[in-house]
């Protein structure tokens, strides 16, 4: 079974992938970090604040909005684009966070304060290399911040992915990635709670070049808005639709 890359300076996975000169690469103002925001006023200013001190204030923000709390208020107050979207789940509202924008680099991620901000530079860097999808690998340090069920189910889907189709990926339910916007808008999206792991296979099926990233974990800010049982159910399910029906394109 063939490793999508994981490490440092690797190479690229695929041969006529376009790599952006160091002259021409991509900078913070040509990328949008994009988010689904649900009642989390309790991590969204310490969320935002390190978007704006790591990428010099140049990266747009824009949050898809479902939140009956300060949320959206805090993120207007750090220059972010809010649209509001009644509460649908995480796939509604990530799906219209990344297709709303028009710069050429998309980046998601929690407003829960887990994933690494800081890390945005080595995202950033790794699509100037010429990767059209990063995808931040949670699990390759531990993740020792996760629930122990949550780190075992993640586990268990990377698996699941890497057996659908013969690649072998870490984590596919991360919320942490880079897409160069011609990926996300070439591919109709069908999955709600499912969507991250889906936007990993489908790129992955359909040829575009993608890494993972290892990336630190921290403990979540504010309370989880997935469910694990039926979350985890609904994730399978996504893993094994979209799975298939990429072998049946
Ligand atoms: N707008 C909107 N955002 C949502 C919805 N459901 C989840 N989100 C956001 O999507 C992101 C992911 O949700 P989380 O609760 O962190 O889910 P998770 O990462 O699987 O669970 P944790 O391990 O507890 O972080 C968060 O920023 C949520 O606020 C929704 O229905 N609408
Ligand atoms: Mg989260």
């Amino acid at each position: 079974m063939s490793q999508v890359s994981r490490g440092g300076n690797v190479p690229l996975d695929r041969p006529g992938a376009e790599a952006a000169s160091a002259e021409e690469g991509y900078t913070f103002e040509d990328v949008s970090v994009v988010m689904g925001t649900y009642n989390e006023a309790a991590a969204i200013g310490s969320v935002l604040a390190d978007i704006e001190r790591v990428t010099d204030g140049n990266a747009e923000v824009v949050c898809v909005d479902g939140s009956s709390d300060r949320t959206p208020e805090i993120a207007r107050e750090h220059g972010a684009r809010v649209i509001e979207q009644e509460p649908q789940g995480y796939g509604v509202a990530v799906r219209a966070a990344i297709l709303a924008p028009d710069r050429p680099v998309v980046v998601t991620t929690d407003c829960d304060d887990t994933y690494p901000m800081e890390r945005l530079p080595a995202f950033l860097e790794s699509i100037n290399a010429g990767y059209d999808v990063v995808s931040g690998d949670r699990l390759y340090h531990g993740a020792e911040a996760m629930p122990t069920v949550n780190r075992l189910g993640n586990a268990t889907f990377a698996l699941l992915a890497s057996a659908l189709m013969g690649r072998r990926v870490h984590d596919t339910t991360t919320g942490m990635r880079a897409y160069r916007r011609e990926v996300v808008e070439s591919i109709e999206w069908t999955e709600n709670t499912g969507l991250s792991a889906e936007l990993l296979i489908r790129s992955l099926m359909r040829g575009y070049a993608v890494r993972e990233l290892p990336i630190e974990y921290r403990e979540r800010a504010g309370e989880t808005k997935l469910d694990p049982l039926s979350g985890g159910a609904a994730i399978a399910k996504s893993i094994l639709r979209v799975g298939l029906g990429e072998h049946l394109r």
